[in-house]
């Protein structure tokens, strides 16, 4: 006659290591995404500080479209319209100033951590 016997809860044990390892502070940092908004013909804030791999999102409170492009036209969001949004993702030597075409007044800045 087979006799039942209670079960050591291993699997449990386990998954818990598991629980620790994802939650290391030595993997890397999740990308960010970093907002700027277009207010009243002016990027703000005109300077992000982001890391390769980050997003930034502009986007436009104002009535009028405008783009957020790079000087050199090395990355453009083409036209946002009003209340819409567009986002580029920080790569590795992109170009780090940029202006709106439609309003070369306006100026912002990316700089690369
Ligand atoms: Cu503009």
């Amino acid at each position: 006659m087979a006799k039942s016997y209670p079960r050591r809860d291993v699997i449990g044990g386990a998954a818990a290591s598991a629980v620790v390892l994802t939650t290391s502070p030595l993997l890397a940092a999740e990308p960010n995404v970093h907002d700027i908004a277009i207010k009243a013909f002016k990027f703000e804030p005109d300077l992000v500080q982001v890391h390769v791999g980050d997003t930034i999102r502009w986007t436009n409170h104002d009535v009028a479209p405008h783009t957020a492009t790079a000087d050199a036209f090395g990355w453009n969001t083409a036209e946002i319209a009003k209340s819409e949004t567009a986002e580029i993702t920080v790569i590795e030597g992109m170009e780090t100033s940029f202006f709106c075409t439609f309003h070369p007044h306006m100026k912002g800045s990316i700089e690369i951590l």
